[in-house]
C-alpha cells in the first residue's frame, strides 16, 4: 500500500478484516518489520486517540516515531501559493513538506476541514500537498473529508459485535455546540457502503451529506423509524454540507440526542461514537455507560486499524 486516505486504498474488506484479527491476536508478530524505519506524525489539529493508537501501532511494528504539532512549537505555515508572506506565517508548506519528508519513511497527517470554502476542503488541499511533495507514503489521520483509520476501526468493531450476517447499522446526527467537519460521517458512510450490511443515515432536514458519500445508504428523516430494529446506533455531529449553509450549524435540537427512550426502539442495539463525545448533547450518561455502549472497545480498535495500515505500507517500502 502506497497511501491510505480512503476505503479505496484498502482493497477487499474481508482480507483487511482477517489481517486486523490476526494483528489483534498477536500484535508483536512483526516487531522487526519497521526496524530503523521512522514514522512522522503531523498534527494540524488536536488528538488523543489517533496520536496514541497510531504511535502504539508503530511501536508494535518496531518503528521509531516522531510527532509534530504544527500549532505548538513549529513555525506557522502558509498554505496558499502566490501569497506575499508579510503576515504571521514565517514558513511555506511547500518547503516544509519536503523537509519533513526528508526526516522519515512514512508520514501521517491530521488536517481537518476549515469549513470556510467547500471546494478547498473537498479538494483536500493539505493532504494532497503532502502526497505530492513529501516523497514518502502518506496516510490520513483525519483529513478534510474523511477519517479512514476511524472507519476501519468501526468496521472491525461491528464485525466483532454483530449477531447476524447483515446487521442494521444506523448513523445518526446528534447536536453539538460547535460546527464540526463531515469527515467522520462521510468516511463511516463510505466504509459501510462497501459492506452488504443494511445501512441507514438519519438527520434533520438540511444535514444531507455529499451524494458521493451517501451512496446507496437509505436516508430516513423520521428518527424513530430509523432506530427501529437497529443493531448498531452510530452517533456523530456534523455541520451542514449543502450550499448556502456549508460549515454552519442549522440545529441544536436535543430530540436528536441518543437516549434510553430511543434506544428502546432498537434491536437491543450497541451504541458507538468515535470519541471525543459531549455527554448529554450527543448521548445521555445512561446510554454511554450502559453495557450496550462499545465506545471504549471501538477506540481500542484504533491501534488495530493503524497497525494494518502501517504494516501494509512497510511491506511496500
Ligand atoms: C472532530 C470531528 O468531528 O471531526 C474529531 C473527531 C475524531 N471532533 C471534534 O472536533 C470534537
Ligand atoms: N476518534 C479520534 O480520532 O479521536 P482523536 O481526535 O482524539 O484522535
Amino acid at each position: 500500500m502506497k497511501q491510505f486516505t480512503s476505503v479505496h486504498d484498502i482493497g477487499p474488506l474481508d482480507q483487511a478484516l482477517q489481517e486486523a484479527f490476526e494483528i489483534k491476536k498477536n500484535p508483536l508478530s512483526q516487531v522487526d518489520l519497521g526496524k530503523h524505519k521512522t514514522l512522522l506524525m503531523i498534527f494540524f489539529n488536536s488528538s488523543l486517540r489517533t496520536r496514541l493508537s497510531t504511535q502504539k501501532a508503530a511501536l508494535n511494528l518496531g518503528m521509531d516515531v516522531i510527532v509534530l504539532d504544527i500549532n505548538q512549537g513549529a513555525w506557522k505555515l502558509e498554505t496558499e501559493r502566490g501569497v506575499v508572506m508579510d503576515g504571521d506565517k514565517p514558513e511555506h508548506i511547500l518547503e516544509a513538506i519536503p523537509v519533513m519528508g526528508s526526516y522519515c519513511d512514512i508520514i501521517g497527517v491530521r488536517a481537518f476541514a476549515q469549513l470556510k470554502n467547500k471546494e478547498e476542503d473537498y479538494y483536500e488541499v493539505i493532504l494532497n500537498q503532502f502526497i505530492q511533495y513529501s516523497g514518502k507514503p502518506v496516510f490520513s489521520m483525519e483529513a478534510a473529508t474523511r477519517h479512514p483509520l476511524q472507519s476501519f476501526a468501526d468496521l472491525i468493531t461491528i464485525e466483532e459485535y454483530k449477531k447476524s450476517a447483515k446487521p442494521k447499522v444506523v448513523l445518526t446526527w446528534a447536536p453539538h455546540p460547535n460546527a464540526l467537519p463531515q469527515a467522520v460521517p462521510n468516511s463511516f458512510a463510505e466504509w459501510m457502503n462497501a459492506t452488504d450490511w443494511d445501512f441507514v443515515i438519519t438527520h434533520p432536514e438540511g444535514y444531507e451529506l455529499a451524494p458521493q458519500f451517501v451512496g446507496k445508504a437509505k436516508v430516513e428523516y423520521d428518527i424513530e423509524k430509523a432506530y427501529k430494529g437497529a443493531d448498531f446506533i452510530y452517533a456523530k455531529n456534523w455541520s451542514a454540507y449543502q450550499d448556502p449553509h456549508y460549515g454552519k450549524i442549522l440545529s441544536k435540537d436535543m430530540n436528536w440526542t441518543v437516549d434510553s427512550r430511543k434506544m428502546a426502539l432498537t434491536n437491543n442495539a450497541f451504541f458507538m461514537h468515535c470519541l471525543p463525545v459531549r455527554r448529554n448533547m450527543i448521548v445521555t450518561d445512561n446510554v454511554i455507560e450502559s453495557p450496550r455502549s462499545i465506545v471504549i472497545q471501538e477506540a481500542a480498535n484504533r491501534t488495530v486499524s493503524a497497525q494494518v495500515v502501517l504494516k501494509r505500507i512497510l511491506e511496500k517500502i
